[in-house]
This record gives structure tokens, C-alpha cells and sequence, in this order.
């Protein structure tokens, strides 16, 4: 069914200390986004009309944990947003999901790493376009924000036993470090550049676009995930430069341009393999001058995912 599309919007922050990314969806929907997926791009949209906030979850104590902050609350928001997108993807829709801050890639890449599994026997690959790498263990965090962890959890470097946050994340859930690709690092902690390289990951920082440009960059990429892949793309916003995309929490100068971003996310979609996309950390309360911008760069990264051509 390639033209339907789950839609799930998380109205979600706990994963970092700037509210604001809750109200990211709401903003991304009314400034057409859905219209135009719908009308000019075909999809029939699967939407339960709401921005899901997930109040009745959200524990009433909830101290640290193993350094982080929040455990239990994105703990259990990212246990229920993974089956929502297990079910999408379990009946053959694409998903998208707007975020809400990057912490919630835990319930959507589990969710989608399961339902692939399961349809087509494959193992997925991710590309992670994010000026940071969001691989800290809750132990080589500075921060203790969940949102700078999310892969060392979905590849297993940090793992929890059953009945502690984040214990409810099987390896049928899980991803493999070798199928993971990064595009526009360029913030990337001292203990996270050493899990990279321990681990050989994949990754293109805005040294490597800036070296080759970025259509080499995309094809390197794409070339180690390999043809007949299911692809899902989480891209988080502070990608984009300031310039481009300044109401975000953790904005880093220096980074992918508007095209940049978006050729990215048209050569994504023209392998014809991608089953999901994340768009993260829009804060539309921060550098409110520039909300309307960072709206737009965003619509504009998931209208390109998901088909729309310059011609
Ligand atoms: C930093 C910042 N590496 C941390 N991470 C951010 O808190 O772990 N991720 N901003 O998006
Ligand atoms: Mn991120
Ligand atoms: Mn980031
Ligand atoms: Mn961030």
C-alpha cells in the first residue's frame, strides 16, 4: 500500500529541558502539511487527530536514574508511541512522525524495526541526520537528557533489565550498528566519538559534506546501507544551519543548508525503500522571529521525503 500513511503526532519534550517541542506537530499540521500530503502528493492519511501529549502516563515521581533525566516518563511514552507505529507499519502504511524532541525515535524506530522485521523478514537500516549523534550511554552523558541517547539505546550499546525504564525494548526491536549512516555531525560528545569508533560506525559529518558535497555524501550513504533496504530516516531539524532552522533546542552553526537538507530527503525517497520518517525538534517558543522559518524548513524536509519534485 505505498501511498498510505500513518500519521502520529508527539506532543512530547521530557527528553531535554526546553519546553516547546510539544507544540511542534500542531504547528507543522496547520501550516498545511497534511493538505499538502493529501492533495498534491496522493496519500490517504491514517490520523487519529491527535497531538498526543500522553498525560495519563506520565509517572508522578520521577527522579533520575542511571544519570537520566525523566526515565520513567520517556520510558514509557516511547514504550507506547513504538506500538502505534508497529501498527501502522504492521499494515503496510509508511509513517511519519512529528516530534517532540528526539528522545521519542526510541518508540518510533523500535516500533518500525519490529513491523519490517516481521513483513518482510529484513532488518532496517537508519539514517540519522542530526547535528549530533544522540549515541551517549546514560553513563558517558554530560547532559542527562534522554533526546542525546536514543541510538545507544535502539542498537543495544546501552541496555535495562525488564522492569526498569526503557527495559521494555526487545532485540526484535532493536537495530544494528552497522546499518546506521549519520549525515551532519557536527557536535558530537567525547565519549559518543569514542563509541563510533569502536563500533565502526557510519558517519558524514558537515567536514565530510563540505569535503565531497553533499550529492557524494548521499551516495556514500545509501551505498552502505545497500539497494532493496528498508530505510527509515530520522532527521532532526538542528541539522539544518541556525540560518535555516534557528527555533530548535540545541542549535549548532555551521550546518546543512535548506537544499541541502531537503536533497537529502528527495534522494532518500527515490530509493523507493524508505518506510519512515521522524521530524524532531522544532521548538516553535525558541527565537520566536524565526518559528515560522523553522516550521517551514521542516514541512518542507517531510514533503520531500515523501515525493514532492522540484519539476
Ligand atoms: C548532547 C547534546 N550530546 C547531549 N545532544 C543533543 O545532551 O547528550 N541532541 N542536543 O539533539
Ligand atoms: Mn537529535
Ligand atoms: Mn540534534
Ligand atoms: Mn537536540
Amino acid at each position: 500500500k505505498p501511498n498510505e500513511l500513518g500519521l502520529v503526532a508527539v506532543g512530547f519534550s521530557g527528553g531535554q529541558c526546553k519546553p516547546g517541542t510539544e507544540a511542534a506537530p500542531m504547528a507543522l499540521i496547520e501550516s498545511g502539511l497534511v493538505d499538502q500530503l493529501k492533495d498534491d502528493l496522493k496519500y490517504s492519511i491514517y490520523y487519529d487527530g491527535k497531538v498526543h501529549a500522553y498525560g495519563e502516563l506520565m509517572p508522578d515521581d520521577d527522579p533520575d536514574y542511571r544519570n537520566m533525566k525523566k526515565p520513567r516518563a520517556v520510558s514509557a511514552v516511547t514504550k507506547q508511541l513504538s506500538s502505534q507505529v508497529y501498527e501502522h507499519a504492521r499494515d503496510g502504511r509508511f509513517v511519519l512522525t512529528l516530534g517532540g524532541d528526539h528522545s521519542i525515535a526510541i518508540g518510533t524506530i523500535s516500533g518500525t524495526a519490529k513491523a519490517i522485521r516481521e513483513r518482510l523478514g529484513r532488518d532496517m537500516a537508519v539514517i540519522w541526520v542530526d547535528a549530533h549523534a544522540d549515541i551517549n550511554t546514560p553513563e558517558t552523558s554530560d547532559s542527562g537528557n534522554i533526546h542525546g541517547m536514543p541510538v545507544s539505546f535502539l542498537t543495544g550499546l546501552a541496555k535495562e533489565s525488564e522492569d526498569k525504564p526503557f527495559g521494555w525494548l526487545k532485540d526484535d526491536q532493536r537495530i544494528s550498528v552497522s546499518k546506521l549512516v549519520y549525515i551532519g555531525l557536527r557536535d558530537v560528545d567525547r565519549g559518543e566519538k569514542k563509541i563510533l569508533r569502536d563500533h565502526g560506525i557510519k558517519a558524514f559529518s558537515m567536514h565530510d559534506v563540505d569535503r565531497h558535497g553533499i550529492g557524494r555524501v548521499v551516495d556514500m550513504a545509501l551505498g552502505w546501507i545497500g539497494r532493496d533496504t528498508p530505510i527509515h530516516l530520522s532527521f532532526d531539524v538542528d541539522a539544518l544551519d541556525p540560518m535555516w532552522a534557528p527555533s530548535t533546542g540545541t542549535p549548532v552553526r555551521g550546518g546543512l543548508t535548506l537544499r541541502e537538507g531537503d536533497f537529502i530527503a528527495e534522494c532518500v525517497h527515490e530509493t523507493g525503500n524508505l518506510v519512515a520518517l521522524d521530524l524532531v525538534e522544532v521548538n516553535p517558543s525558541l527565537e520566536e522571529h524565526g518559528a515560522p522559518e523553522t516550521v517551514r524548513a521542516g514541512c518542507s524536509i517531510v514533503r520531500c521525503a515523501l515525493g514532492d519534485t522540484l519539476l
